[in-house]
């Protein structure tokens, strides 16, 4: 049986619609903080989990039979500078607690989302490597930076089947963006769609890695069923897709809305953007476990137009 700490968030809620469809709803667990998510809540079997809480998680581990847990929880980018000790206590406790599990033999698989985050303004930025200097300057970057030497400490040492993904910013409709600084790709498509205009908060030629949720829900799925001894990165690997910057998005949006207008007003948020790479190398991905994207930026603005048209077409 299946988890899902943080079935509510962004990544979480779609990972719990394709996890029900391939597993079956009796199968899969979706818990979260709170019921902010009714469509997840209504949509099979829900519970409430305080993530950082480790008998929260180990009575909903007992009382379903849970083999493999997704942790989904966390405190983003933008959101932890607001709130940097929130971001600490949230990221790492909820780690440590299913890292335990996992170790105590309560559960048998782990999976634990890192991002590009985990890189700084010290990076190289164009293909940034698998391995390079990894200095992040936010909190969530350091989260996840330090959460992904435990995860390969507590692999090499307990043989905790743990494994990773270093997810870049991820686009999609269904949930509101939650405290990202690559949250702008996603709003801009809401404001195209109600308003014809967006207020960018980053600056035209920020060039940011992005990738659509399908492609981030199928790397999740196919580096979960990998076999084990295919999984030969255990801290959490590169992930790519496409690069692109907010410029570039807006020409894409123009394409369907001649009208669309965007204008830029860089801030705080610049500051983290600056600090991560523009593009990503990922072979050691696809080499391993026959990773590959499926959606450009093209075929990202109309699915994002399609949904979201529709979406609002019916407020
Ligand atoms: C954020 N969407 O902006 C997340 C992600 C790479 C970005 O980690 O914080």
């Amino acid at each position: 049986k299946i988890l899902i700490i943080g079935a509510c968030g962004q990544i979480g809620s779609e990972l719990t619609t394709k996890l029900r469809s391939l597993h079956g709803d009796e199968n899969v667990i979706a818990s979260d903080i709170s019921y902010n998510n009714l469509d997840i809540v209504n949509g099979g079997i829900f519970e409430i989990v305080d993530a950082q809480d480790y008998a929260s998680i180990k009575v909903c581990v007992e009382k379903y039979n849970i083999d493999t847990v997704y942790l989904m929880a966390a405190m983003l980018s933008a959101t932890g500078e607001k709130y940097p000790m929130k971001a600490w206590d949230l990221n790492m406790s909820s780690l440590f607690h299913v890292l335990n599990l996992a170790r105590a033999k309560f559960i048998k698989k782990i999976f634990w989302p890192s991002s590009i985050a985990v890189f700084g303004p010290t990076t190289p930025t164009e293909f940034t490597p698998q391995y390079t200097v990894m200095e992040p300057t936010t909190v969530y970057g350091i989260t996840k930076q330090v959460g992904e030497r435990w995860c390969e400490y507590y692999h090499n040492k307990y043989e905790v089947d743990v494994r990773s993904l270093r997810y870049p910013g991820i686009i999609s409709w269904k949930t509101l963006p939650g405290g990202g600084t690559t949250d702008y790709a996603v709003e801009i498509y809401h404001e195209a769609i109600k308003n014809k205009f967006y207020n960018c908060f980053l600056k035209e030629d920020t060039e940011l890695p992005m990738m659509y949720m399908d492609d981030a829900i199928k790397a999740t799925i196919d580096i979960m069923k990998a076999k084990s001894s295919d999984v030969k990165i255990r801290s959490s690997y590169n992930l790519s897709a496409i690069s692109f910057t907010p410029k570039e998005i807006a020409e894409s949006i123009k394409a369907h809305i001649p009208d669309f207008k965007i204008q830029y007003e860089p801030d705080y948020r610049q500051d983290i953007a600056n600090s991560w790479p523009k593009n990503i190398n990922d072979s050691f991905a696809r080499e391993h476990w026959k990773w590959k994207h499926k959606f450009t930026l093209d075929a990202i603005t109309k699915e994002m137009l399609m949904q979201l048209g529709k979406k609002y077409v019916n407020v």
